[in-house]
């Protein structure tokens, strides 16, 4: 496996020049913006994606639109959903994709979730955002559409999943599950090249032809996962950025356990994960089941890859999303 290798080099790699950095003297660099000094990001492109993740509209957008919102969703459940690196999973799914599309709303937004239920057995959703009586998120027959309601009014990254009674631990793990902004609408964020990073993993058995027929609910009872994935991928292409650009991600750790999340090579500037915004954090624990916003900067010309630190032995499966500005040698897990 080509990819597997080359993440594993990517990463060892990347450590000697940081440990270079921490050794001597500063090196020399030629435009290293000062994240320090506070000053405004040099924002020279839009929003972020991965070959799952589609940009985001942002808060402008979100907070200028109606104050009524609609969003339909339709779980689906898959015969197989393309993993990369030759491997597909019979993934059950909103609208037929992992991590599912991603929610926008604005702080004081009338929020309406209408989820059709194109399954074989009950599904529902769950949406961290919303306070509400649980009931209402469900599960709902085959054929049957739920309906939520609920104005919202905390501001953050939020988790939303399948909600299906006592097996809803199975269903969210199968890929039923996705990531809910809602927008501060009184504090404006500052200008950022943003992109939302979704953390889950798959527990089965992959066949000889790197097919997972389903979730295995021992493997989900004990958080064993047979790897973990950024995106619904195991091989993210590098996210293009620039020396200077600011970067703010929307995270959501699905689990298993407590992501580490944490950039190579540089340091969040700033965290929400509920007020007030944290400074100069190196990794920050974000639970299965919450979400926050990283804005970290692009230090210099060079690859940062986001990684879980605690799960770094899924490296040789492509878990690491490489922020790069530069083009990589080809064979490697950065190269455009
Ligand atoms: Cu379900």
């Amino acid at each position: 496996m080509m990819r597997a290798r080359d993440a594993v080099s990517l990463a060892l790699l990347t450590l000697p020049v940081a440990l270079y950095a921490c050794a001597g003297p500063a090196p020399s660099t030629t435009q290293a913006p000062s994240p320090a000094a506070g000053g405004p990001a040099t924002i020279s492109g839009g929003p972020l994606s991965t070959m799952n993740m589609p940009g985001v509209a942002g808060q402008q957008k979100a907070c200028a639109g109606p104050r009524e919102k609609t969003f339909d969703l339709d779980v689906i459940e898959t015969t197989g959903v393309d993993l990369g690196m030759g491997m597909t999973f019979a993934a059950w799914t909103y609208n037929g994709r992992i991590p599912g599309p991603t929610i926008e709303a604005c702080e004081g937004d009338r929020v309406t979730i209408n989820v059709r239920n194109r399954g074989t057995t009950s599904h529902g959703l769950d949406t961290h955002a919303m306070k509400i009586d649980a009931r209402k998120y469900g599960p709902v027959a085959p054929g049957a559409t739920l309906k939520i309601e609920k104005t919202v009014d905390t501001p953050g990254v939020f988790m939303y999943h399948c909600a299906a009674g006592p097996v809803t631990d199975l269903h969210i793990k199968s890929g039923i599950h996705g990531a809910m902004i809602v927008y501060p609408r009184n504090e404006q964020l500052r200008p950022a090249r943003e992109i939302v990073v979704v953390e889950s993993a798959v527990y089965g058995t992959r066949d000889r032809n790197g097919h997972i027929p389903g979730t295995d609910p021992a493997k989900t009872a004990k958080n064993d996962q047979l790897f973990s994935m950024f995106n619904g991928r195991l091989d993210n292409a590098p996210v293009s950025v620039n020396p200077g650009d600011l970067v703010r991600m929307y995270f959501v750790n699905v689990g298993p356990g407590v992501s580490a999340a944490h950039v190579i090579g540089s340091v969040f500037d700033a965290v929400y994960a509920g007020a007030p915004w944290v400074h100069g954090v190196q990794t920050f624990a974000v639970p299965a089941g919450a979400g926050a916003m990283f804005e970290f900067y692009i230090p210099e010309a060079g690859v940062f890859p986001f990684v879980d630190h605690d799960k770094l032995a899924f490296l040789p499966f492509g878990f690491a999303l490489a922020f790069a500005s530069v083009d990589v040698a080809p064979g490697s897990a950065v190269s455009h």
